[in-house]
């Protein structure tokens, strides 16, 4: 797609074709007319920004030796890529200086960044999702959640960070994909957006975006099979009940593209904890409930296989938790397969 040819094709099952060529600065402004501010369109505004640097940078990263390791090792004790980092810089050094952005949090500081103690908002990140999948130039993308400070004029505090995705007010994703796209919710649908790489702008792609009912993938990484417990195990006997399946198995490994998949085609992407390791992979704050912010925007869910993700108040900066995330349906078995065992 391209500026100049703006149709984007047939729309997924679950959403709608943008009807008119719109960039997401057109369309953010319009849909929040009453955002007295407009410091949130702002916000995202600059993560957009954001996404369109880091998409750069990624689309030439083979040229200019940004594969391979950063030789740091983050907090979670995973191998930084370059990429990672300079994704975590990116949206550091965009987010930072303009009164919007209170503190943030990223996968890939141990710490909370204080950034304008004074600021409405407080973003939470995972700037490179999927980065061990970088050399082979296969899809990543960032996730970010909002949440809105209840007082913004008193000193920042955990509890400005630490809250439930259920307080998000918007939650997105951009993937690096083989076209860049941006994907976000503001609690009103969930829309995106194509990077046209001709005009340097994110085009309006589809409005409403919401999982098919009829679901056609499930995507968790088979080889952990003999370290689930039985509730998983129940669920997979469930996903492969008939002698024809009617989900296909796709698994990418990239979390985000994933759940994008997913979301456009329908299904359920999971991580689960493990016997030795319950609390599973992945991170609440910046993976899990941004992530199932927008599942329940798109007319999905997100569980830890017994709670909605969105409920869970987290204690730490980098919980991990494990994640579930697709049609509502298949969430919903999901969790009854868990509970049959207890
Ligand atoms: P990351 O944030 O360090 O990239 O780790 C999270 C990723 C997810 O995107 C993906 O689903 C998962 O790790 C893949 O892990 P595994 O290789 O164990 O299946
Ligand atoms: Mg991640």
């Amino acid at each position: 797609m391209s500026a100049l040819d703006p149709d984007p094709g047939p729309p997924p099952v679950g959403g709608e074709a943008a009807e008119v060529l719109v960039t997401i600065e057109r369309f953010l402004a319009d849909q929040q007319p009453g955002e007295a501010s407009g410091t949130l369109t702002r916000l995202l505004e600059d993560i957009a920004l954001a996404g369109k640097l880091i998409a750069s940078r990624t689309r030439r990263a083979g040229l200019t030796e940004l594969l391979g390791k950063a030789g740091v090792v983050n907090v979670q004790g995973e191998d930084q890529k370059l990429l990672d980092v300079y994704a975590d810089e990116v949206m550091t050094s965009l987010l930072g200086g303009h009164g919007r952005v209170c503190a943030i949090v990223s996968e890939e500081q141990a710490e909370v960044r204080v950034l304008d103690p004074d600021a409405p908002y407080v973003v939470v990140h995972d700037p490179m999702d999927g980065s061990s999948n970088i050399d082979a130039n296969v899809s990543i993308g960032t996730i970010f959640g909002v949440f809105r400070r209840e007082d913004p004029t008193a000193e920042p505090v955990q509890t400005d960070w630490l809250r439930p995705g259920r307080d998000l007010v918007a939650a997105g994703y951009v993937l690096y994909g083989t076209s860049t796209m941006l994907v976000y919710s503001v609690g009103q649908g969930v829309h995106a957006f194509t990077l046209d790489p001709e005009v340097g702008e994110f085009l309006g792609t589809w409005t409403d975006l919401r999982f098919p009912d009829d679901a056609a993938y499930y995507s968790l990484n088979f080889a952990s099979l003999p370290h689930w417990d039985s509730g998983m195990t129940r669920f997979v006997e469930w996903l492969n009940r008939d002698d024809t399946p009617t989900l296909s198995q796709r698994y990418i490994g990239s979390a985000v593209a994933d759940f994008h998949r997913n979301l456009l085609h329908g299904g359920v992407y999971g991580y689960p904890g493990e016997i030795d390791r319950p609390e599973g992979k992945l991170r609440l704050v910046y993976e899990g409930a941004p992530l199932a912010f927008l599942a329940a925007q798109a007319g999905g869910r997100g569980s830890d296989g017994a709670r909605d993700l969105l409920d869970i108040t987290p204690t730490d900066l980098h919980e991990r938790t494990p994640v579930f995330l697709g049609n509502a349906d298949l969430v919903d078995q999901l969790e009854r397969c868990f509970a049959d065992g207890e």
